[in-house]
């Protein structure tokens, strides 16, 4: 049966999400795109309403929100600011290898450190290096056993919160001869001795999200530490992947729905040859594309997120969805920009924001032509299309 309708409890928790991005975010999200930084207050009040935590269980003190609440919630967030959006949903990325992997001591150790509203931490996920970004399996930050001890070394780099985290989840090789049989996880901590944080990254969009490198010298990690043991780490990874970029695709949508939202109202009051340019049918063509591509790609992330909530294999939907609404996001805001003439040209008006911000959908978490690359595999082995 399929049902389009949202439970009392999804309605709540969107709700609450549009009203932060509305009256928390909106107000701050261009001083933040400028200033490069996302105000404490403000985060304090995202940790207060579970949104710096969503993915974690509610036993360790997170929101412990359903793949497909989570998602809709990500695309409130970045209606309100892709920048602020990616700062608040970083943790999830950081700590859902952990949901998958790590154990009780683990999850109840670093966990509660997310949720606390009057002390939030963030954690940040540390995979791609300077040698390994599409290619995850090249990475050669390398883990060796030492006495009762290990030690980490290597460069991590374009790491959401690198600059801002207490922990991090870090991908890496106990033996590079062996490829991705190679890689496992450790958690470390920010203060441990010879973690440092590098350069920070002057990025186009989502300016107000911190990225920055992070580099490990000789950092002696305490055994409990580790929670993926070699050999598992890549299958981590892909199942990370699987599991977030239903939440990426949201964000995507999120970013589309507001430049939309913009072409819509501006199209309504600019006036051009004695009539409001939406009357124009070369613009009320592109504003009803934007909508049924916003609508689809809606559809799509929560399939992916429905899928991965029901325990079942999602690999090929969260591409779909990945691949889709970031090209849609893209494509909503280069005509959102279009729609506007040379007012969208200027920063005073928000598209031109939202056009910036839209174009690393395309890029993090897997790139457009990775996402493709995952759904061609998917159909070597397909023979039969009938979808039920
Ligand atoms: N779930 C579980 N296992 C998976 C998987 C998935 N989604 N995808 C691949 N695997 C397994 C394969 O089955 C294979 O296992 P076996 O050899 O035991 O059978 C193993 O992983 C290697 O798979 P593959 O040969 O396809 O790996 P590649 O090195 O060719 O890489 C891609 C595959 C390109 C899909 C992967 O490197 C990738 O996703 N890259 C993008 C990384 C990314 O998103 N970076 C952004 C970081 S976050 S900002």
């Amino acid at each position: 049966m399929v049902d389009f309708e949202l439970t009392e409890e999804q309605k709540a928790a969107v709700k609450m999400a549009h009203d932060f991005a509305l009256n928390e975010m909106r107000p701050v999200a261009l001083e933040c795109d400028k200033e490069g930084t996302v105000p404490e207050s403000l985060v304090k009040k995202a940790a207060a309403a579970g949104l710096t935590a969503m993915a974690i269980p509610e036993e360790y003190g997170g929101g412990g929100l359903d793949q497909i609440t989570a998602s809709m919630v990500s695309e409130e967030l970045a209606w309100g600011c892709a920048g602020i959006a990616t700062t608040l949903g970083a943790n999830s990325l950081a700590t859902t290898p952990m949901v998958i992997a790590a154990n009780e001591e683990q999850k109840k150790e670093y966990f509660p450190r997310l949720c606390d509203p009057d002390d939030p931490k963030f954690a940040a996920f540390c995979l791609t290096e300077p040698g390994a970004g599409s290619d995850a399996a090249a990475i050669s930050t390398i883990i060796e056993e030492k006495d009762d001890h290990f030690i980490l070394n290597g460069q991590k780099c374009f790491i959401t919160n690198g600059g801002i985290a207490d922990f991090y989840s870090v991908f890496c090789t106990f033996d590079k001869e062996k490829k991705y049989g190679g890689i496992g996880a450790v958690v470390v901590e920010r203060s441990y001795e010879g973690v440092s944080v590098g350069k920070h990254e002057d990025k186009m969009g989502i300016r107000a999200s911190d990225t920055s490198e992070v580099i490990f010298d000789n950092v002696k990690v305490p055994k409990e530490n580790l929670f993926v043991p070699m050999g598992q780490g890549f299958y981590n990874v892909m199942t990370t992947l699987d599991l977030t970029r239903a939440s990426v695709a949201a964000l995507a949508t999120g970013v589309a729905r507001a430049a939309f939202e913009e072409a819509l109202k501006y199209s309504k009051e600019r006036v051009q040859f004695g009539r409001p340019i939406i009357a124009q049918q070369s613009i009320n063509f592109m504003l009803a594309e934007m909508a049924m591509k916003i609508e689809a790609g809606r559809r799509l992330y929560q399939l992916a997120a429905w899928k991965a909530h029901k325990g079942l294999p999602c690999s090929l939907e969260s591409s779909y969805a990945k691949a889709f609404c970031g090209d849609m996001a893209m494509e909503v805001t280069v005509n959102a920009v279009q729609v506007h003439g040379g007012y969208g040209y200027m920063k005073e008006y928000l598209v031109e924001k939202l056009m910036r911000d839209a174009k690393i959908m395309q890029i993090y978490e897997g790139t457009a032509q990775i996402q493709r690359l995952v759904i061609g595999a998917n159909l070597m082995g397909v023979t039969d299309t009938y979808p039920w």
